[in-house]
């Protein structure tokens, strides 16, 4: 496929409420968004890197920077014909995975328009709905999260997330199971706790949690290892895992028995459809996580929740529950079952409102091959 132009925008789009976690708050999102043009198609893709480097080492700030002078340069002077072609590509460029994700994404979406096919279907998924969990932040109060819990079971979501940290854990889970024994329910520390914490993280065993999400450190496997060999919870590995040969030493050393998959923190689906790949040839369930997307970055989180092996309810929910208006249209809407539908049209199967992005749009840069000179 031959690249026209790519175009690399920042977008400002408040959150309908803040999202507390471990690591900080964020109130408002800065979203980069890539446009691929190529043969008369445009594929979109969403950076997922956050507004300060607190998830990850990158930021909207270092993804824009390594997009425009780096990634985007290098994309737009040769022609893929497939998505998977992408790390290829980008091969002399070290780290940064949330900046590749951002174009690899982009070149699967067309790919997926150019075959006719849906995105889910190029991907190889099997699913026609995806069950759905959500993700909730540390509150003010208990009350005020157990009235959040409510709402969000009476919508229908399958599984409640809950973010923890040192004082907002224990006596959290207490009363959430005291009030609903029998939900599923887990928890992500994002990197909260140390060794020293040990015994403590031990006595989540008493609440029937689903699972641990990254109790210690961010790029830690061995820690988590010596933990899960106390715990009788499941740790689950976020931030630790960046690519398939990560998630076999996580495997191989016991650090988890469960997988969350983000595309951007992989670098895009084809290090994703290699990470659950290597997971569910040993029986490792994985499911999807999300990063506050925007409907772009979230209808490509839908695609990936298709593969087979993601069978435990991901972090893919609503448009709403973050945005009073998202930039696709239809915005991503939960049955009461607690399941997204997939759309089967060709591609990501949601429009992208272009007219919103240009109002929400604070920069803009557009790339084109260089005109060779013979
Ligand atoms: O660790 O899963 C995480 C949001 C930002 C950064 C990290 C995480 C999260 C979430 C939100 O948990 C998931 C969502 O988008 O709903
Ligand atoms: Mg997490």
């Amino acid at each position: 496929m031959q690249i026209d132009a790519i175009v690399l925008r920042e977008l400002h789009i408040p959150l309908v409420r803040p999202f507390e976690t471990s690591f900080g708050v964020t109130r408002n999102r800065r979203i980069v968004l890539a446009e691929v043009h190529s043969e008369g198609l445009t594929g979109w893709g969403e950076c997922t890197a956050g507004e300060r480097p607190t998830f990850s080492s990158e930021s909207t700030d270092t993804a824009w920077q390594v997009l425009i002078n780096e990634l985007a340069p290098m994309l737009a002077a040769e022609s893929p014909e497939h998505g998977g072609e992408c790390p290829k590509i980008f091969r002399s460029v070290r780290g940064n995975p949330m900046a590749r994700a951002t174009l690899e994404n982009a070149i699967w979406d067309l790919e997926a328009q150019r075959e006719g096919v849906s995105l889910s279907r190029l991907l190889g998924g099997v699913r026609d709905t995806i069950p759905c969990g959500v993700s909730l932040g540390i509150q003010s109060s208990i009350a005020e999260l157990l009235s959040i819990i409510e709402r969000e079971l009476a919508t229908g979501y399958q599984r409640i997330k809950l973010k923890c940290k040192p004082g907002w854990d224990v006596e959290v889970f207490e009363r959430v199971r005291n009030r609903w024994p029998s939900i599923m329910l887990s928890c992500d520390a994002n990197s909260a706790y140390r060794l020293r914490d040990e015994d403590h993280i031990v006595s989540f065993d008493a609440f029937d949690l689903l699972m641990i999400e990254q109790p210690l450190w961010h790029d830690d496997f061995y820690f988590h290892s010596v933990l899960q060999k106390r715990l009788e919870t499941p740790i689950c590995l976020d931030e630790s895992i960046h690519n398939r040969r990560d998630a076999l030493a996580a495997i191989e050393m016991e650090s988890c028995k469960i997988i969350n998959i983000k595309l951007g923190r992989v670098g895009g689906f084809s290090e994703a459809i290699a990470v659950h790949n290597a997971a569910m040839e040993r029986g490792i369930p994985v499911w999807c996580g999300g990063m506050l997307e925007s409907g772009v970055g979230r209808s490509h989180n839908i695609a990936l929740s298709t593969l087979e092996g993601f069978s435990l309810p991901g972090d893919v929910s609503a448009s709403a529950r973050y945005f009073a208006d998202d930039i696709i249209e239809p915005h991503v809407t939960v049955s009461a079952q607690g399941e997204i539908a997939i759309p089967d049209s060709p591609g990501r199967g949601y429009e992208v409102r272009t007219d919103l992005i240009e109002r929400l749009t604070v920069r803009k840069e557009t790339i084109r091959a260089m005109a060779l000179v013979a």
